[in-house]
This record gives C-alpha cells, sequence and structure tokens, in this order.
C-alpha cells in the first residue's frame, strides 16, 4: 500500500472511530451532575381505585388514602390504624385518623430546616408505644444557617406530642435520616454519607448507622466503644444514602437500603461494625459518568450488598410482608423507588422474592405506570401495604389490597 494510501485508510479508520464521538450530544452538567431531562409526565392520581395484575397471579386494588400532602416523607401506623405521616419541607405531622386526613397538623413537633432534601424525615413509635406512649422523629435541625440532624422524643396524647425533647443530635450530618428500633430494643439512627469521606471517618457521625438506646443515650455493647478515634454511636459505617431501615422478622438483623449515584442502590444486612464501603467501594458511577470506585464493586474488608440495582432505581423505603392478606407476597421485600435510571417520572415499587437462605430469586416493578415517586413502604396493622409519594403538590398514601 503507497503511503498516501496507508494514509487514506488511517483517516478512513479514525473518522470510523470519532464519528460516534463527535455525533454525541453533549449534557449540560450543574452542580456535578447532568441536568436531568424533564422525564415522563406524571398522571395525576386518580380518584377511584385500579385493579393491577401481578406476576405471582394475585390481582392487587391500589387506592387513595389521603392526598394533598406536601413532600410526605414517612408514615407510622398507630395501633388502632390511624396513622402519623411527616412532611419534609414543611415540617409537619399529619393524623389520618378513621381513614381521613385531619386537616391541621400535629402540634409539638419542633422546628425543622425545611429547605431541598432536608426537613422532617422520619416517624417511629417506641416498641413498648402502648405504655411509653413514645414517638420518636427525625429532623434537620437549624444550627444558624447549617442544618444538623436531630431525634426528638415526644409523648402521643391522642392528639398532639407532649413533653417533645432531642434525645439526640450531631451537625456531622444533615438531609436524611431513617428510624427503626432492633429486636435488641435500641434505637438505629442512619445518617448521610454525602460525597466525600466522612462515611470512612469513625470520628464523623456521618455516612453510619447509628445505635442508641430509647433516651438517647449509648449503649456500652456498642461495636466501637472505647476504640480511640471511633465515635462510641456507630453501629456500621460506610453508607452513602441510607433511605430505608427494617427488621427482618425473622433473622432480628437490620436490613437497610441506600441510594446509589448513578447506579449502585444497594440492600444490606447490617452487621454490627462491618464497613459497607462508602465512597470507596460501589456498583455504581458517579453523575457525570466514571465508575465510583477505585476498588471495584466489592472488596476485601467491606460488605457487599445483598441486591444492588443498576440503573438506580433511587431506592427509599423499606418493608418486610408478614402478613396474610396479600399471601403470594408473604416474607417479600418491599422497596420503594422513586426515579429509575435518572430519569424523572418512572418511580415504582419493588418487590423482591428470597429464598430461605436470603438468595434472590426474582424481583418485579410494580404500579410503574402511576409514575409515582414512592418514598416511604410500611405494612400497616390491617396487614396491607401502604405507600407514601414524595410530591410537593399532591403528595399522597395509597393502600395495596387485595382485589378479590
Ligand atoms: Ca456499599
Amino acid at each position: 500500500m503507497s503511503s498516501i494510501g496507508r494514509r487514506g485508510a488511517l483517516a478512513a479508520l479514525l473518522a470510523m472511530v470519532l464519528a460516534p464521538l463527535g455525533a454525541q450530544q453533549s449534557i449540560p452538567i450543574q452542580n456535578g451532575a447532568p441536568v436531568p431531562p424533564p422525564g415522563l409526565p406524571v398522571p395525576p392520581l386518580p380518584n377511584e381505585p385500579i385493579v393491577y395484575p401481578t406476576a405471582e397471579g394475585m390481582d392487587i386494588r391500589v387506592s387513595v388514602v389521603a392526598r394533598g400532602l406536601e413532600n410526605p416523607w414517612s408514615l407510622a401506623f398507630l395501633p388502632n390504624g390511624d396513622m402519623l405521616v411527616t412532611e419534609r419541607n414543611a415540617g409537619r405531622l399529619r393524623l389520618i385518623r378513621d381513614g381521613a386526613l385531619v386537616p391541621a397538623p400535629v402540634a409539638g413537633v419542633p422546628e425543622v430546616r425545611g429547605v431541598g432534601l432536608s426537613g422532617l424525615m422520619d416517624v417511629v413509635l417506641h416498641p413498648r408505644f402502648d405504655e411509653t406512649r413514645f414517638v420518636y422523629l427525625s429532623y434537620n435541625k437549624p444550627f444558624g444557617e447549617q442544618a444538623g440532624l436531630a431525634v426528638a422524643r415526644g409523648r402521643w396524647n391522642g392528639q398532639a406530642l407532649t413533653d417533645v425533647r432531642d434525645i439526640f443530635e450531631t451537625r456531622d450530618a444533615g438531609s436524611i435520616s431513617r428510624l427503626a428500633f432492633g429486636a435488641d430494643g435500641m434505637l438505629y439512627v442512619t445518617t448521610f454519607g454525602g460525597t466525600g469521606d466522612a462515611a470512612q471517618d469513625p470520628s464523623s457521625l456521618a455516612g453510619k448507622v447509628l445505635r442508641l438506646r430509647d433516651d438517647g443515650s449509648v449503649p456500652p455493647d456498642n461495636p466501637f466503644v472505647g476504640r480511640s478515634g471511633y465515635r462510641p454511636e456507630i453501629f456500621t459505617m460506610g453508607h452513602r444514602s441510607p433511605l430505608g431501615l427494617a427488621l427482618h422478622p425473622a433473622s432480628g438483623q437490620l436490613w437497610e437500603v441506600e441510594m446509589g449515584p448513578n447506579g449502585g442502590d444497594e440492600l444490606n444486612v447490617l452487621r454490627p461494625g462491618a464497613n459497607y464501603g462508602w465512597p470507596v467501594v460501589s456498583y455504581g458511577r458517579t453523575y457525570p459518568g466514571p465508575w465510583q470506585s477505585e476498588k471495584g464493586s466489592t472488596h476485601e474488608g467491606f460488605e457487599a450488598p445483598l441486591v444492588y440495582w443498576m440503573p438506580s432505581i433511587s431506592t427509599s423505603g423499606l418493608a418486610f410482608y408478614t402478613g396474610n392478606r396479600l399471601p403470594k407476597w408473604k416474607g417479600d421485600v418491599f422497596v420503594g423507588g422513586m426515579r429509575y435510571g435518572e430519569i424523572p417520572g418512572t418511580g415504582r415499587l419493588e418487590r423482591v422474592l428470597f429464598n430461605e437462605n436470603m438468595e434472590e430469586l426474582r424481583r418485579e416493578s410494580l404500579l410503574v405506570d402511576l409514575r409515582q415517586r414512592i418514598r416511604d413502604v410500611r405494612q400497616g396493622p390491617d396487614e396491607l401495604l401502604y405507600l407514601v409519594t414524595d410530591h410537593a403538590t399532591d403528595g399522597a398514601v395509597l393502600r395495596i389490597e387485595p382485589a378479590n
């Protein structure tokens, strides 16, 4: 081949290699992340119940229990079936009594810093609520212009919270937090890990699951008590955005879901003292595209997730279904999803079926056509499933029951 011919062949080869790159659209980046597309329009929630077929051959009926909520975030059931619902930015606690939303918010909630994804977060009842009447709230507490994280405890008097006080606070973490009581009667508190290295820093409370007594004090048998450089509140570390926390009904272990960045949402089983990897080990990509982790998706010394999502479903909320009214789902794990593959308007409810060894067998996406941002999922005392949808103008509580 002549040198001109060779150059021509090289140019053609270069053109083939470069053409697809040159044709690639450029995506605007803001604050280090691609600006999301408009996404799919979210249709208004229907007034009438909807019946869906599901993969296990069980038809379900989905209906709206309450709507018009402002970014509702979490749901707790009182023993009589009434519900307490948090509204994030407004910092309101709402009561659904006898199936109807009470117009006035519940009194006694502390002032929150309700900016962006911050505000009033989780609400849980004390495990011996009948005796103590204690309700716990996690929220972003204002420290001047900064937001910290606090857990408040108050007594439910039937219509309001009284004797409310903070039993825990930190300036290490703002933003999201879930609460759950363990089988050991301890209160577990999740904190936001963010993008820096704080989740791997044992002297910081960011990116951790904390283990506290019901009065906020540190139990002496926590895994890092007495260890130099470690905060004694820490139960597990290396978490990014732990948005779901629930007690496994059989094993008594706490399970946790956390949102990855662009991919790499995780379902983890929490073990005392373990490190779950963020930000050094992850299945996800960073928002602009490169892989998050230099160490790979799993690495010695870091706990691997039981389940991961790639692409992300933006996990939030976690529940084990233990009831009998939805028999084909007994024992299954339910995880809320707020958007799929970084596309707004693609929320869903995810069901994961495990075998007895907690190995995943099946995964089903439910309620996809509703396109709601499912922020929380809970089982009610009536053995039905309840969802909280995180929308600013028509956030809702939905109920799933058998269709026949
Ligand atoms: Ca992890």
